[in-house]
């Protein structure tokens, strides 16, 4: 099972930012996997349990990264790319999953 769909996202600057969130739509199913690719500037990529949003993760994102979150990462956590007021340039983020399309809209 390969991914079929990425989606891209364009950071113009430290104003551009991601607000929390699980990538829990239910196209991709209960346990997604979502690789995420990141080029240009470094961003911060912070994450939070959904159960006790006092327990965070924090990770620099480097040009040329990848991220897996896969299992129940989606289900337990939510993610998100935080504003910055440092000038930064460009940052492009592709986040590469699976759409499961229900039998009943085949
Ligand atoms: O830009 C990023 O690293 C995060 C993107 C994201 O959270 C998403 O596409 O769901």
């Amino acid at each position: 099972m390969g991914f079929n769909s990425v989606l891209a996202n364009l950071y113009r600057d430290g104003r551009d930012a991601m607000g929390w969130h699980s990538d829990d739509e239910p196209e991709l199913g209960p346990e997604p996997v979502i690789a995420s690719v990141s080029l240009g500037v470094a961003r911060r990529f912070v994450m939070r349990r959904r159960d006790d949003p006092a327990v965070k993760r924090e990770f620099l994102l480097e040009p040329g990264s990848l991220l897996v979150m896969s299992g129940s990462c989606q289900r337990d956590w939510q993610h998100a790319l935080p504003r910055t007021a440092r000038p930064v340039g460009p940052r492009i983020n592709l986040t590469f999953r699976r759409i499961i399309v229900p039998p009943d809209a085949a």
